[in-house]
């Protein structure tokens, strides 16, 4: 197979001549390829296969033990301006990044097969959607962006079509840390990522397009690349308010997106539309609607069982593919908190042992087509997207964060997000449970100075009088002890249907200087073990808290200089002023 789109031969021709690959195969996404590629890796050891009774059609890919999760220390965007970068990405020169990146791609390919994988991101007759072509050296990377992305022959048909995509160049390289970069260059729209097969850093279509790339070209276009699941949520009588939700990663995306209504509410209904990433624009009559660019999911595995995510747990029963896992002893796969089974393996093939550390590595993943899920919504298929009623930011927070509360109008809710804050986890490299600075959890996302993304967010306010409402959530507060206040998972339920009558003017709030917080009464806690003390330190602020947080906030939104919005700080100053009333 070639291509009559004389860019993209070129463009193929060129990346042969750099990485000298001992052949080319051009992906045509079809069921019969993935069996192939899987054959091929199982035979090389690449893949090995789970129990095939009760795990059918999923395998186990134990990775590098230095490649386990995103770098973002190596990861770089590269403007021709470092101003346009920002200070929330590290900036290289693109001509001097080129040059770094294109020695480690020579010859890399040397006895490999290059991989041409054509891709959509969203569904394949959107107009919101945005193609791309990925070149990998990995056929674990092949597999993966066909049960996470619409990818292969009709993908390539639209970008002939179209004559435009991101081309994304990656290679494994020889997986070592000091030769690896993740490379992007918004302003020619391309990716190039080398020395890791992890994830988020080598399905090109994931963090480096649908995030990175995409948060780039949205600004330029009027609509908005956001780091947030997309969820339905179906009353007892039977309307459906669409929320998009930003959560840091590994802070339970995938558990809201798949929520299961616990029995007391068993008269709700809840659809997934995405778990991790939604692009957003404002239709005719200036209506946020939602796509998701994604067709699968790259979840956390540990901590996933039938209580927590029963949806995750059934769906991952079968055509899966399993990354750093640990195994039983009758070869299922096992992780920390999946509550049935005993490791006999641990993620790195050794008999396990719990002096080695936990069987599965806490950033273990799974990837899964998003038709496996059982709550998953046709919808996710509807060109124009879903529309969007309410957008909720949130944080890992022990303190400080109410369980929830709504801001005041969009630009208010455009401050609440800028401030968001998150303690860190095991999906990048570095230190775990410090928080940070996560602004609408897009730290690691956007691909361009935020000053100019949160001007980019407050223009949306002159563009529609219809905007969703904006909320904060925090499942995470702790007690004393250390215990979580609140039950979580599908317990959450009860914070969305406040969201939800809020966003209806069904239910009052007490107005407060960070916005407005439910009435513990009015967050229904039937059947809930919980006690009203709880309850109100779940829905209340503590006010010196409150002025160190927004003190810190707004040193953190000096930090931008000049091109911070004059906007955005006077709203962080007017929630200041109200503090201090
Ligand atoms: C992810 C992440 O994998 O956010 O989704 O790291
Ligand atoms: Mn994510």
């Amino acid at each position: 197979m070639t291509t009559k789109l004389d860019s993209l031969q070129q463009w193929i021709n060129e990346v042969a001549e750099l990485t000298n690959p001992a052949d080319i195969h051009w992906c045509d996404g079809s069921d019969a390829e993935y069996q192939d590629l899987v054959k091929q890796m199982l035979a090389d050891g690449t893949l090995s296969e789970l129990n095939g009774e009760t795990y059918p059609n999923c395998y186990l890919h134990l990775s590098d033990p230095s490649d386990v999760a995103r770098v973002e220390h190596l990861t770089f965007v590269c403007t021709s301006e470092e101003e346009d970068a920002g200070p929330n990405n590290n900036w290289m020169a693109p001509a001097e990044a080129h040059e770094k990146v294109d020695a480690l791609f020579e010859g890399a390919m040397q006895d490999r097969t290059m991989y041409v994988i054509p891709y959509c991101m969203g569904p394949i007759d959107s107009p919101f959607s945005r193609c791309g072509v990925e070149i990998s050296d990995s056929p674990y990377v092949v597999v993966n962006m066909k049960l996470m992305t619409r990818m292969g022959t009709a993908a390539l048909a639209r970008i002939e079509r179209e004559g435009s995509f991101v081309k994304g160049l990656h290679s494994t390289g020889d997986l070592s840390p000091d030769r690896r970069l993740i490379m992007h260059f918004p302003e020619e729209l391309s990716i190039k990522s080398i020395g890791s097969g992890y994830g988020g850093n080598a399905l090109l279509g994931k963090k480096c397009h649908a995030l990175r790339i995409a948060s780039h070209q949205a600004r330029q276009e009027g609509w908005l690349a956001e780091h947030m699941l997309i969820v339905g949520i179906e009353s007892p009588a039977g309307e459906t308010h669409y929320i998009a939700c930003a959560l840091p990663s590994a802070c339970g995306k995938t558990n809201l997106a798949m929520l299961i209504p616990p029995d007391s509410q068993a008269d709700w209904k809840i659809w997934t539309l995405g778990d991790d990433i939604a692009w957003l624009h404002l239709d005719d009559e200036g209506q946020l609607r939602a796509i998701n660019p994604e067709s699968g999911y790259f979840g956390v595995v540990p901590g996933t069982n039938s209580k927590t995510n029963k949806n995750a747990f059934d769906m991952i029963t079968h055509d899966a593919i399993y990354t750093n896992v640990g195994r039983t002893s009758d070869n299922e796969p096992w992780w920390e908190d999946k509550k049935v089974g005993e490791p006999a393996y641990d993620w790195q093939g050794r008999d396990y042992d719990a002096s080695n550390g936990p069987a599965a590595h806490p950033n273990s993943r799974f990837t899964v087509a998003a038709c496996n899920n059982p709550s998953y919504s046709s919808l996710a298929e509807a060109p124009d997207g879903v529309p969007i009623s309410a957008i909720v930011f949130g944080g890992r927070r022990k303190e400080l964060a109410p369980l929830v509360y709504q801001s005041k109008d969009w630009k208010h809710g455009v401050l609440v997000g800028a401030g968001v804050a998150s303690e860190t986890t095991a999906a990048n490299v570095g230190e775990v449970g410090v928080v940070r600075r996560d602004p609408m959890a897009m730290k690691p996302f956007c691909g361009y100075n935020f000053a100019d993304y949160w001007a980019h967010w407050l223009s949306f306010d002159e563009r529609s009088d219809k905007l969703p409402k904006i909320f904060h959530i925090n499942w995470f507060r702790q007690d004393k002890v250390g215990k979580f206040l609140w039950p979580g998972f599908g317990e959450n339920l009860r914070v969305l249907r406040w969201i939800i009558e809020r966003c209806e003017g069904r239910v009052d709030a007490t107005e407060t200087a960070i916005g407005y917080l439910p009435k513990s009464e009015d967050i229904d806690t039937a059947q809930l073990d919980i006690s009203d003390e709880t309850m109100l330190a779940l829905t209340s602020i503590d006010k010196a808290q409150w002025l160190e947080e927004m003190s810190a906030i707004g040193e953190y939104l000096d930090s931008y200089g000049d091109r911070l919005p004059k906007a955005l700080k006077a709203e962080q100053q007017k929630v200041v002023d109200q503090l201090n009333q």
